[in-house]
């Protein structure tokens, strides 16, 4: 059994500890302990109260995540609860750190709460697909009124053990020593004779919430906006529902068991918990070990102040760490800093940061035009446009004036890594930080490794991923890396469908219905058709040679219809706005690109426009990993879902393959082949293998 719970005497209480290293969830053990020490302290007469407490940074995490689905051990959270709702003898939590989940749950079962101001208490399960299943969603409003339980559960966010205070849901903050603390709260109940607090019984907040419907109304309207398609929101507002309407604790502990249940059953959960399982496991990489000795990073320089560069930059300030920005000439620079500040003025007008807060992030930035500033970077990251030459080029600048064992990173979206570290005499030193638009706003961050990088070199890249609070992702160096290599198949098929029979439209509806936040040409819309379109008149491609999937694109872009920036692209945008019109003239470009191709359009159904736009993004998965460019499955997933969008509740392409069936999905690739031809759908070796041994991508994982 995993865990336990030291139990000891300090004079008339006993202290429960739970040990469970690191973070203390509620495994086998420690239920079996908590079961075992309530007894013997029931049993003790000189045993008055009870203070329960955690050992080391947690109080606890929750439950054990990693026994959802199996069959568990020991006896169920529900019993230890019960007998400690039951306990004759007050029970007082000392909120140590962390209390998370069912950590929260126990805690909120204890009569009384006294917290460390360090110590964080949240209900997250909502991001794990699930419902706070011990008694979170009923004794909560008991506590604290319907309004605030809901948003608390239904955002799933932390707050600290002060807000905690304010909130109710803690009775004291402890002044000092936390254990301290609640044992002279316990003492003090002791002496004073003060009744058993169970929250189970209160009323007076629900029956000052009876009748307004109002609040869940809201509450429906808020998850649908900002949860869009997750099944836990509706069943977290059914419960805090019943506990209102119905005020028996025992029939509202029903109605969360059954949507506990609910929840535990679907896929959404599954592909939920494998993503933050995936998220800790991409930091991982099995020949850099744990202890592998890092840089310190404490001063970075970038080159380049346009959009990457200045997201990149303010990635750095953000947590802290002062910035030398490097542009050509002083006007460029000037504009560049002053987008830098402009964004963050538009955050302090939205309420999310004080003017004093700018100031002091701006007072860490410095602006260049001389490399030699960037000497005493620890990190110098080059964030110029995409061509190998000038990379090579700023490369030779960034050894001469780079300090001794300074990290020389490139920003490339997928450009050779090991042709930037030949260009150095410290090929050890050089590494891919890809950043995604906008840098200072998405989580992922790609990590390529050339062949000469060093383990040190790595090991810091993903540290600094970690300092900047993205989740970083090692990739090996091949064109496009991970995440735009599979693009590539998904942007060429949305160009094919169309001119095959469907339209724009119906091509963004069926993946915005699967999840995705934006279509394949809502995203080109934003990006700007007239880049690859400019591209290609200078590199002097003639209209015939033009790639059949771009030719509607060019037409566009003769029209000046470059997108957002031009309010018309695949769409028309009213002055302002960036929600797009569909345009039929848009239509008749198609139609006509497609009868001058000699190609007949034919319906398409919304199922094949999915299948042709998503499975060649599994295909080219299995083939990355194959070539040993993602260590895992699990990586390619983090990379989709925090790069490019992919909808977080399927867990990613390739956990989602696995859900479909690999020998689903390879079918249906092989009757595309028949049907379309191209290199796109010739299966992947590992896909055709994998599906001969009636394994799943998973199988690679463990
Ligand atoms: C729940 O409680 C349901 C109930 O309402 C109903 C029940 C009936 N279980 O993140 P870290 C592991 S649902 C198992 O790197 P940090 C984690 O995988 C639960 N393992 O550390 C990692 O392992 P490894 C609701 C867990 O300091 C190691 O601990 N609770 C759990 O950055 C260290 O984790 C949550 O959703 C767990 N519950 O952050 C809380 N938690 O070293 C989820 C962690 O092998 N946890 N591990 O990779 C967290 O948010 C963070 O882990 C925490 C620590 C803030 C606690």
């Amino acid at each position: 059994m995993k865990g336990t719970v030291h139990y000891e005497l300090r004079g008339n209480i006993a202290l429960m500890t739970i040990d469970n290293p690191p973070v203390n969830p509620l495994s086998s053990g420690v239920r079996q302990g908590l079961s075992d020490g309530l007894d013997k302290a029931m049993a003790d007469a000189q045993v008055e109260a009870i203070v329960l407490t955690g050992a080391g940074r947690a109080f606890i995490a929750g439950a054990d995540i990693s026994e959802f689905g199996g069959a568990a051990k020991g006896p169920s959270l529900h019993d230890c609860l019960q007998a400690m709702d039951n306990s004759v003898k007050p029970i007082v939590a000392a909120i140590n750190g962390t209390a998370f989940g069912g950590g929260l749950e126990v805690a909120l079962c204890c009569h009384y709460r006294v917290i460390a101001p360090s110590a964080p208490v949240g209900l997250p399960e909502v991001k794990l697909g699930l419902l706070p299943g011990a008694g979170g969603t009923q004794r909560l409003p008991r506590l604290i009124g319907a309004e605030k339980a809901l948003e608390f559960i239904l955002s799933g966010d932390p707050i600290p053990g002060p807000a905690a205070h304010t909130m109710g849901i803690a009775d004291a903050v402890a002044d000092g020593d936390v254990v301290t603390s609640a044992i002279s709260f316990a003492q003090d109940l002791i002496a004073r004779g003060a009744p058993i607090r169970r929250i189970r019984d209160e009323q007076t907040l629900l029956e000052a919430d009876r009748g307004r419907t109002d609040l869940f109304e809201n509450a429906r309207k808020t998850s649908a906006r900002k949860m869009r398609k997750r099944f836990a929101p509706e069943m977290i507002i059914q419960c805090v529902e019943a506990a209102v309407n119905l005020g028996d604790f025992d029939a509202g502990m029903a109605v969360e068991a059954k949507c506990f249940a609910q929840c535990l059953r679907h896929p959404q959960r599954e592909a939920l918990i494998h993503m933050f399982f995936a998220e800790r496991e991409v930091a991982k990489i099995p020949d850099v070990p744990r202890d592998t000795a890092t840089t310190e990073i404490n001063q970075a320089g970038v080159i380049g102040c346009g959009t990457m560069g200045g997201g990149i930059t303010m990635s750095f300030l953000n947590v802290g760490i002062p910035v030398t920005v490097l542009e050509l000439d002083q006007t460029a620079l000037d504009r560049g800093m002053g987008v830098i500040k402009r964004n963050y003025d538009i955050q302090v007008q939205r309420g999310r940061m004080t003017a004093g807060q700018v100031d002091e992030r701006m007072g860490l930035l410095r602006g260049t035009t001389q490399f030699e500033d960037l000497g005493k970077a620890d990190v110098i990251i080059e964030a110029i446009y995409e061509n190998i030459d000038v990379k090579v080029d700023t490369f030779k600048k960034m050894e001469a004036v780079g300090k001794p064992g300074a990290i020389l990173a490139s920003n490339t979206s997928g450009l050779d890594i090991d042709k930037m570290a030949q260009a150095t005499t410290r090929p050890e030193s050089v590494i891919g930080l890809h950043f995604f638009s906008p840098a200072n706003v998405m989580r992922l961050l790609e990590v390529v490794r050339g062949t000469q990088t060093s383990k040190e070199t790595i090991a810091t890249a993903m540290k600094l991923g970690k300092q900047l609070k993205k989740i970083a992702v090692l990739s090996g160096n091949a064109p496009g890396f991970i995440g735009n290599r599979m693009l590539a198949g998904y942007t060429r098929q949305a160009g094919e469908i169309i001119l095959q029979g469907a339209t724009p439209y119906q091509v963004d509806n069926a993946l915005l219905a699967f999840g995705m936040p934006m279509g394949p040409f809502q995203m080109n819309d934003l990006v700007g058709l007239d880049l690859g379109w400019r591209a290609r008149k200078l590199a002097g491609m003639k209209p015939e040679d033009v790639p059949i999937t771009a030719r509607v694109a060019d037409k566009l872009c003769e029209l000046e219809r470059f997108g957002q920036k031009t309010n018309r692209g695949f769409y028309v945008y009213p002055e302002g706005s960036r929600a797009g019109r569909a345009d039929p003239e848009v239509v008749n470009i198609v139609e006509q690109t497609s009868a001058e191709l000699g190609i007949t359009r034919q319906d398409i159904d919304d199922e094949e426009v999915l299948k042709r736009c998503l499975y060649p993004l599994i295909n080219e998965g299995a083939r990355i990993l194959e070539d040993g460019i993602a260590i895992r499955p699990c990586d390619i997933d983090i990379v989709y879902i925090n790069g490019y969008g992919f909808p977080e509740v399927t867990g990613g392409p390739m956990f989602w393959a696995d859900q479909i069936g690999l020998d689903n999905i390879l079918t249906d690739i092989k009757a595309f082949q028949a049907q379309y031809g191209g290199d796109i759908w010739q299966p992947a070796p590992l896909l055709e293998r994998l599906v001969e041994q009636g394994k799943s991508f998973a199988s690679l994982q463990s």
